[in-house]
């Protein structure tokens, strides 16, 4: 299933007069105000996230599942949907696999796919939070932790085969991201847990290539309740220095306690050049999962606008590694995720249009008042129709959500896969 560009441009049809009258008002207000909008809208299309092959299908909590058929059963088929999601968006420009649940059977004919659809691969991530068929060594107390050697290995071992996965489909970083830790007082020992992973973790990095990232996931609880090896950034830093100049801190909105300063973290992070990777999603309570700027959008602006400091600011700081990591069961899983990168595309043009000299200067006189007027002088402007051109002077969809309805894709997908099919994945 492919959209064709005339079916988008057909759909855009009804929406282009009001889009045009929308984007000249905004456009002559910014203009004013000292914008430069045609490099905010270069900035916007050349903003490209992952998608992770893990979100395509209707994601299930560990009470059940339930289906939001026409699903893809086949790696092929997730790369098709991300087609679908990058013609109507413009902003879905790669794939995160995740491995094993997406190994590819035929590596030229998914290259092949990918390419023909614009999409590259980014970031792999490795999986030693769940036994694999057939493994010898059980993940059940541990993987890169493990007081068990031959289990460490193990791990090791399937890191390096994803370094050979990845490398063969052209990406350039891989995610890890451990379940290792402890459930109740006393069952492990900190230290040696700490220095099982740092040692692990850098047998990993010898196995990276030159012009590869390793980037370091933190969480701190879940599902392991009592403690997580690496629970936070301070531990996924000490991590990542402790493997040397290609290792980084990623960083996943959902992993934190409730209430801490992400934006800050963020900020320190690329100051010292070791923020390397971004999860998006939102959460109320936890590692929720759910869809990016549900429910904390001023949160996400605030986040965006520190990475757009740091953009300008930390050139020790690497390209970002972007990737949604949001999966849940009541939407359609395509919609969710054009919602998911929408909210992301608003957050980045509202911190766009932070006046970063104007705040500067606010802040060298302490006016408190001032600062917090820029800030959500930014954040009030409606920058929808901005999103709008920079997708449709790509081809993309006005509105991707209407499109996708009005073309009915979910219809079409069902009568080519059926009804009864199932993701990969979590
Ligand atoms: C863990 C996590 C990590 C995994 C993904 C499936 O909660 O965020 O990034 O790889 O979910
Ligand atoms: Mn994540
Ligand atoms: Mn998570």
């Amino acid at each position: 299933m492919k959209i064709q560009k005339d079916q988008i441009l057909s759909c855009n049809k009804s929406e282009i007069e009001s889009h045009k009258e929308n984007f000249d008002f905004l456009s002559q207000k910014l203009n004013k105000q000292g914008h430069d909008v045609n490099n905010i809208l270069t900035r916007l299309a050349d903003f490209q996230v992952a998608i992770p092959s893990w979100a395509l299908g209707a994601g299930g909590t560990r009470f059940g599942r339930f289906s939001f058929f026409g699903e893809p059963s086949s790696l092929e088929q997730k790369i098709e949907d991300i087609g679908i999601l990058h013609s109507l968006t413009q902003t879905a420009g790669a794939v995160s696999l995740h491995i094993p649940w997406d190994i590819p059977s035929d590596y030229n004919a998914i290259k092949e796919k990918a390419n023909a659809l614009d999409i590259k691969f980014d970031a792999v991530n490795s999986n030693t939070f769940q036994d694999q068929k057939g493994a010898k060594e059980s993940y059940k107390y541990g993987s890169l932790s493990n007081t068990s050697k031959a289990v460490r290995e193990q791990a090791i071992q399937h890191n390096l085969d994803v370094i050979k996965i990845g490398d063969k489909l052209g990406s350039k970083a891989l995610t890890v991201w451990l379940a290792d830790g402890s459930c109740f007082p006393g069952q492990n020992n900190f230290q040696t847990a700490f220095q099982n992973t740092q040692d692990s973790l850098i047998d990993i990095y010898k196995g990276l290539p030159d012009d590869w990232k390793m980037l370091v996931e933190y969480k701190p609880y879940e599902p392991n309740f009592y403690s997580t090896v690496i629970q936070d950034w301070g531990a996924s830093l000490m991590l990542a220095n402790g493997c040397g100049d290609k290792a980084y801190t990623l960083v996943d909105l959902g992993h934190h306690l409730p209430n801490s300063n992400i934006e800050q973290i963020v900020s320190i992070l690329q100051l010292k050049g070791k923020l390397g990777g971004f999860h998006f999603n939102d959460s109320k309570y936890g590692d929720d999962d759910l869809t990016v700027g549900s429910i904390k959008p001023y949160a996400l602006f605030l986040i965006f606008n520190e990475l757009v400091y740091g953009m300008a600011n930390n050139p020790q700081n690497p390209d970002l590694a972007w990737m949604i990591d949001a999966s849940h069961n009541v939407k359609d899983p395509l919609e969710d995720l054009i919602q998911s990168l929408e909210a992301i595309q608003e957050a980045y043009a509202k911190a766009l249009l932070v006046n970063q000299d104007e705040l500067k200067a606010a802040q060298l006189n302490n006016d408190v008042v001032k600062c917090q007027e820029i800030i959500q002088g930014a954040y009030r402007t409606d920058v929808r129709p901005l999103l709008e051109k920079a997708r449709l002077t790509r081809g993309g969809a006005i509105s991707p959500i209407n499109t996708y309805r009005a073309l009915d894709i979910r219809g079409q997908l069902i009568k080519e896969r059926g009804k009864n099919t199932v993701a990969t994945g979590l």
